[in-house]
């Protein structure tokens, strides 16, 4: 392949690339949970089983199985358990009646729990209580989501923390009591950006060439 042909290739095969990224990056709807800040799961979840590692309801909805030969990739909260969660980032409502956070759960009917958001992970404010039927979420089969409007409740700060507490509503029985949670999302565009380093150094730049000419 000469020098040329060699170029072209190269850069054929950069634009593909880029391509790529863009396009996964325009799929990607969702910031899901990414750490557990805290988890006090309540009586009738056993222990040391699969359903009750806080861990399961981080990234993606992953939950699986018919029964309890094979459940998992959820955390049965138990009665009044209750769970705080963060995405690494703080995050916004959006200004509309549009969702805000996205909750999956496990079973076609949610037990029903609590979800407030804060800002300081001390302080709390109840975003609003989900139960009853979910909506497919097109991830794990057998389970789904339901959603908050922070608009709704008007809660129109930047918050850092959701916590979820079982009601202790409609519980199933051992070792799932409590709500069965698969996953928790804020839109993507629900982030609030932290300022880039590429920011901070146009910005000093900036400051450099107005220094300069004043
Ligand atoms: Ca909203
Ligand atoms: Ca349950
Ligand atoms: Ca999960």
């Amino acid at each position: 392949m000469n020098t040329i042909n060699k170029n072209v290739s190269v850069a054929f095969k950069a634009m593909i690339f880029l391509a790529s990224i863009t396009m996964a990056k325009a799929q990607t709807t969702y910031t899901w949970a990414r750490s557990v800040e805290s988890f006090s799961g309540g009586p009738g979840t056993g222990s040391g089983n699969n359903w009750n590692d806080p861990h399961k309801i981080l990234g993606i909805p992953d939950a699986s199985g018919v029964d309890e030969t094979d459940y998992d990739g959820f955390l049965s909260l138990g009665v009044n358990g209750s769970i705080i969660l963060s995405f690494g980032a703080g995050f916004q409502s959006e200004g509309t009646s549009a969702p805000d956070l996205f909750c999956w759960e496990y079973g076609g009917t949610a037990e029903s729990y609590t979800v407030s958001v804060s800002s300081d992970g001390i302080n709390f404010h109840v975003a609003g209580s989900l139960s009853g039927t979910v909506s497919s979420g097109g991830w794990a089969s057998g389970g789904g989501y339901q959603t908050i409007d922070l608009d709704a409740v008007s809660l129109t700060g930047v918050y850092n923390y959701v916590k979820i507490d079982d009601n202790n509503n409609l519980s199933t029985s051992l070792p799932f009591k409590g709500a069965d949670i698969d996953a928790v999302a804020v839109p993507e565009s629900a982030i609030v950006p932290e300022p880039s380093s590429a920011l901070l150094v146009g910005f000093g730049v900036l400051s450099f060439l107005f220094r300069r000419r004043y």
